[in-house]
């Protein structure tokens, strides 16, 4: 995005927030007082999540909550502005967070949060990860996906934060992007990460990621990755993945991703209240 169309994306701010916090229905709950979030009225029906739209763990989550097919409600909390009602939360200002029916119960980071779903609604959606009748080595590989993941996450986040120039990120992304192609060379009859049949747990960690990345190709002066000669079963995983409308609707929409990027470039700021409460989604954008 370039700076012309980043002033004119700052300058709709406030348009905007008044259109995605009525469009939206997870918003729902969020009150603003000037530009500040503050803490919504008790929920004693329904899972919380407290989150941010662009936190690429966040992400896993709201998908997996949409694979799993159980109703929550979502409170999204500015970052790095956390306001100091969020701080008094037991996650010490991290998100993912879960709540549960307003009982001061909580669950803090992805892994166990999706766990927990997957487990306490074995019957709802999908199953996420394998029960105790799978074998123990697909259960293996999928944690050891589930690491890569958690790699990549720190590659995408170098990559993007020194606008694709940093060396040593690159060499990473490297190595990891061609272990996940040989990882999906099982992937014969089924189109997901150990040929499974639908997304598990390793597919719902790895999307996000891999989306930013993809997000950040072929922008000006940033270095393109060659990615669709290098990777063509990850870019046909990350295609069916997209596909999915559990995917499609809660991951980073490239408008605000770039905006994001673009933002922090400029000012060094991660963020703006404006970014927290973007509506994630692809719409005609892959
Ligand atoms: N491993 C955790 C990582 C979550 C994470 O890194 N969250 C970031 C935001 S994207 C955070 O809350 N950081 C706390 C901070 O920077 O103070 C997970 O999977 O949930």
């Amino acid at each position: 995005m370039d700076s012309k169309n980043l002033d004119s994306l700052h300058t709709s701010i406030a348009t905007l927030q008044s259109v995605s916090l009525s469009a939206s229905p997870l918003l729902s709950e969020i009150r603003l007082e000037g530009e500040k979030f503050v803490a919504p009225a008790a929920n004693p029906s329904q899972l919380r999540l407290y989150g941010h739209y662009l936190c690429p763990d966040v992400e896993a989550t709201l998908i997996a909550f949409a694979f799993k097919k159980i109703p929550y409600q979502f409170v999204s909390v500015d970052f790095p502005t956390r306001p100091d009602w969020f701080f008094r939360l037991p996650s010490e200002g991290h998100i993912p967070l879960l709540e549960f029916h307003g009982k001061s119960r909580y669950i803090r980071d992805s892994l166990p949060i999706i766990m927990y779903l997957d487990e306490a609604y074995p019957d709802s959606g999908s199953r996420l990860f394998p029960g105790a009748e799978d074998s123990p080595l697909l259960k293996a590989r999928l944690r050891e996906l589930m690491g890569r993941a958690e790699e990549m996450c720190g590659l995408v986040s170098k990559f993007s934060s020194s606008q694709g120039k940093d060396k040593d990120s690159l060499a990473g992304l490297a190595k990891t992007l061609g272990w996940l192609e040989s990882a999906l060379e099982i992937s014969v009859k089924n189109p997901f990460f150990e040929d499974q049949k639908k997304p598990t747990l390793a597919d719902i960690m790895m999307i996000p990621h891999i989306r930013r990345l993809m997000l950040l190709q072929g922008l000006d002066s940033w270095t393109t990755l060659d990615v669709y000669s290098k990777t063509p079963r990850l870019m046909r995983w990350y295609r069916n993945m997209l596909d999915l409308p559990e995917v499609a609707k809660n991951t980073a929409s490239r408008k605000w991703y770039l905006a994001m990027c673009d933002w922090r470039a400029k000012t060094g700021q991660y963020t703006l209240p404006i970014f927290a409460s973007h509506p994630p989604g692809v719409g005609d954008e892959m």
